[in-house]
């Protein structure tokens, strides 16, 4: 059996062009459009590379981008005088502070300093705890979680009753992402580092998200035949024969579980421009909640 692949790229340029239709409507009824900043603390080049993707994105679907670049060494204080400054911001819909921030820099205290109907990452304190109760919304849910499940929705495959296998447990990925299985009536088991036999977990999944940052780390006879695989992971790996001399992979070996799965997401090309799709998703839907269109 080969594996359906599910076309993140696609499924996201299908979403940007909803989003993009909104903007128009919201334009005409409002005068108004969609606005997000997005602020890049120091130069890792993961971050560079995602940030400017993130611009070029609102552009496309006519959301205007506000770019904050401070240098590594800024400090707590003036950060957080500029999320203030964005919070009070009327022309600024949605903040998203890209992480990781620098070691001096404690997180929590910035995420936190977000006003929650601008918090389009999902990250504050209050949304993820939202996330974590039963039958509380939060009025975010973090993008690339969000761009895992729509990409399961959008492929028709269903989640209630499923046995769903989250690998990982991080803030920003792995637990949101069983939290939102978990509201799906999915029955749900959560694998991290000191999980024993993995392979045997992951064997048991209808439905796998991977989200470890382990190059090709799960391996076909780790997959159930026939479930729906999520690979979060984007992985560089050498590779001489590259002019970048380097290429992405998964946390999933693609090959493998080709074989095996009966849905799986490709690296580059799935989850990734899913995440960035959700984003403008998140930024569109605050802005009409400020702006009150329906
Ligand atoms: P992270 O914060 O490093 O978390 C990794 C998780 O995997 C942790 O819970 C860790 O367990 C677990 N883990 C690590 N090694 C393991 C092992 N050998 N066996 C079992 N569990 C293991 O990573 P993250 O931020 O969630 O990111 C995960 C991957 O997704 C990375 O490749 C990242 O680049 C990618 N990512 C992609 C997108 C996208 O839009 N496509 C967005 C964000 C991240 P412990 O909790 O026990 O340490
Ligand atoms: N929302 N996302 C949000 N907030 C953060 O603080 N760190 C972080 C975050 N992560 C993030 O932006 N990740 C991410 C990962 C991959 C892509 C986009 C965003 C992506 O589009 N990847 C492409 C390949 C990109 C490349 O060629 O380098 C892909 O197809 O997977």
């Amino acid at each position: 059996m080969s594996a359906k692949i599910i076309d993140g790229k696609a499924i996201a340029a299908t979403i940007r062009g909803e989003i993009a239709a909104e903007v128009e409507q919201m334009k005409a009824q409002f005068g108004r459009v969609p606005g997000l900043a997005a602020v890049l603390v120091g130069e890792r080049r993961d971050s560079q590379t995602y940030v400017r993707m993130k611009k070029k994105a609102c552009a496309e679907v006519g959301i205007t981008s506000f770019g904050y670049t401070l240098p590594a060494d800024v400090s707590q204080d003036e950060l957080l005088k500029l999320v203030q400054d964005l919070n009070a911001n009327p022309d600024v819909h949605g903040i998203l502070v890209q992480l990781p921030l620098p070691d001096h820099i404690d997180d929590e205290t910035i995420l936190g300093a977000i006003s929650i109907e601008k918090d389009v990452d999902g990250f504050h304190p209050l949304n993820i705890g939202r996330l974590s109760m039963k039958r509380r919304a939060p009025l975010f849910v973090p993008c690339t979680p969000r761009g895992c499940i729509e990409l399961l929705d959008r492929s028709g495959i269903e989640i209630e009753g499923k046995r769903a296998v989250v690998l990982g447990r991080s803030n920003i990925v792995g637990l949101p992402a069983a939290m939102l299985l978990l509201h799906r009536n999915a029955t749900l088991t959560v694998c991290h580092s000191r999980t024993k036999n993995l392979p045997g977990v992951v064997r048991e999944a209808d439905i796998l998200i991977a989200a470890v940052g382990r190059p090709e780390m799960v391996k076909g006879d780790w997959i159930k035949p026939g479930a729906a695989v999520i690979d979060v992971g984007v992985n560089a790996v050498d590779d001489p024969t590259k002019k970048k001399g380097y290429r992405l992979v998964g946390d999933v070996d693609f090959a493998e579980a080709k074989e095996v799965a009966g849905y799986l997401t490709p690296v580059p090309g799935g989850v990734g421009p899913m995440t960035i799709a959700m984003l403008l998703r998140n930024t569109m839907d605050s802005a009409k909640r400020q702006v009150g269109m329906a």
